[in-house]
């Protein structure tokens, strides 16, 4: 510092004619060095000289580059001029280039005032960024003002799918009868799926060609049933059983009123003494709270294998009220779904004693429900996904 103070000195009083801010170093010599637009000397007698002239141009240097930085409005130029200046071929690096022409003494004395004016550089360059950037917020605050008085964008309200309001009406039909609702996999064994269920081995479902298998052995499931075998294998001898499943099946069909992935609600009620009119009344009631308190339902006799007897199970016609119509084909009834006394030998798979229990079971296929209920035609429209189709429910 003392030899800077006494640079500075020097400065002031031997080379006043120096200009701070502009190019200057005009000092010349025989092998001058040349820094910014002058020279300075590099001949022995002259050290004094050299090491005035270099400080010279280092202080010029920072002038200038302060001016600059205070002229700078833009957050990029800061980066260019500190490029300028700082950078590998910037003008203050330069000046350390020169230290080489210097002695040994004056060498540290120069690399000091170089660093002295690199971390002034620095800060200034730090303090610059900093209030560009708070004019910059400054700026935009100004500009983009926000109006929350303003009225807000209206997202348009979606609704559940025809087939989701249909199943949550049907579950909510039967949890009002006192059913509970039971899940399970999709992905299912020959044995639930079939073999539990009474179905013969020659029986059409278990060919390849009808169900999806996956092996042998594993196939989706062709009916929500292997459920209610689960179930049951979980709660006996708990009683009573009284479950619905809901849920995906797979079959291998596809025209207007079949598709290879569709719903299915089924139900089953095990306990001592479940008789076909307990089937009757739960099924009047459900289709009465589903079609309308003046529907009626009949039985027709028919076959599953796992019930028996078995019955299919129709429904006053929705649009004619029985008369006869184009929907009913004129016969005033509409089929809704299968049903019947749970087979003995499907209640022992499930782990109970035929002897002391009976029990009714139902299925219905979803897509079939929501067609009548919505008078939809082609079961294809309710996969398809066309909004202007779906919003009409
Ligand atoms: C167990 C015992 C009995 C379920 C039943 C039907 C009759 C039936 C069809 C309706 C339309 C299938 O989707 S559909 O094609 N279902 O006709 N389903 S009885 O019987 C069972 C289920 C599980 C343990």
């Amino acid at each position: 510092m003392w030899l800077i103070t006494k640079l500075g000195w020097y400065r002031e009083n031997r080379l006043s004619s120096l200009s701070r801010g502009g190019s200057f170093c005009v000092l010349s010599g025989t092998s001058g060095a040349s820094v910014g637009q002058g020279t300075c000397p590099l001949v022995p007698e002259k050290d004094l000289e050299r090491v005035i002239c270099l400080k010279s141009e280092i202080l010029r240097i920072r002038e200038e580059a302060l001016r600059e930085l205070s002229e700078l409005d833009r957050p990029e130029a800061l980066q260019e001029l500190k490029v300028k200046v700082l950078g590998k071929k910037g003008s203050l690096t330069a000046m350390l280039r020169q230290m080489g022409s210097l002695s040994p003494e004056e060498r540290p004395i120069m690399g000091q005032v170089v660093n002295e004016v690199r971390s002034q550089l620095e800060q200034a360059w730090e303090k610059r960024s900093a209030e560009l950037e708070r004019i910059a917020l400054e700026q935009r605050l100004a500009t983009e003002r926000i109006d929350i008085t303003l009225p807000g964008i209206r997202v348009p309200r979606g609704h559940y799918h025809p087939l989701t309001q249909v199943i949550e009406e049907i579950e909510d039909i039967f949890l009002g009868m006192g059913f509970q609702i039971a899940e399970g996999p999709e992905i299912e064994s020959d044995y639930y799926n079939f073999e539990a269920l009474n179905l013969p081995k020659e029986h059409p479902a278990r060919e390849m060609q009808d169900s999806f298998y996956i092996t042998e052995e594993i196939l989706l499931r062709t009916q929500t049933s292997p459920v209610q075998i689960r179930t049951m294998e979980k709660l006996h001898p708990q009683l009573p059983v009284k479950i619905i499943a809901p849920g995906k099946v797979y079959r291998n069909d596809d025209d207007a009123t079949h598709s290879p992935m569709f719903h299915q609600v089924e139900g089953l009620v095990v306990d001592r003494g479940i008789r076909m009119s307990d089937l009757k009344g739960i099924l009047l009631n459900f289709s009465r709270e589903m079609f309308g308190e003046s529907r009626e339902i009949r039985l027709r006799p028919s076959f599953f294998p796992f019930t028996e007897p078995s019955a299919e199970v129709d429904v006053s016609c929705m649009l004619c009220g029985g008369s006869g119509c184009r929907l009913c084909k004129g016969t005033g009834w509409i089929e809704i779904l299968g049903s019947g006394m749970v087979h003995p030998k499907v209640l022992e798979m499930g782990g109970y004693n035929p002897q002391e229990v009976t029990g009714f079971a139902f299925g219905m296929g979803v897509e079939r429900i929501a067609m009548l209920k919505f008078g939809i035609e082609d079961m294809r429209l309710l996969f398809d996904n066309d909004l202007r189709f779906l919003q009409q429910f």
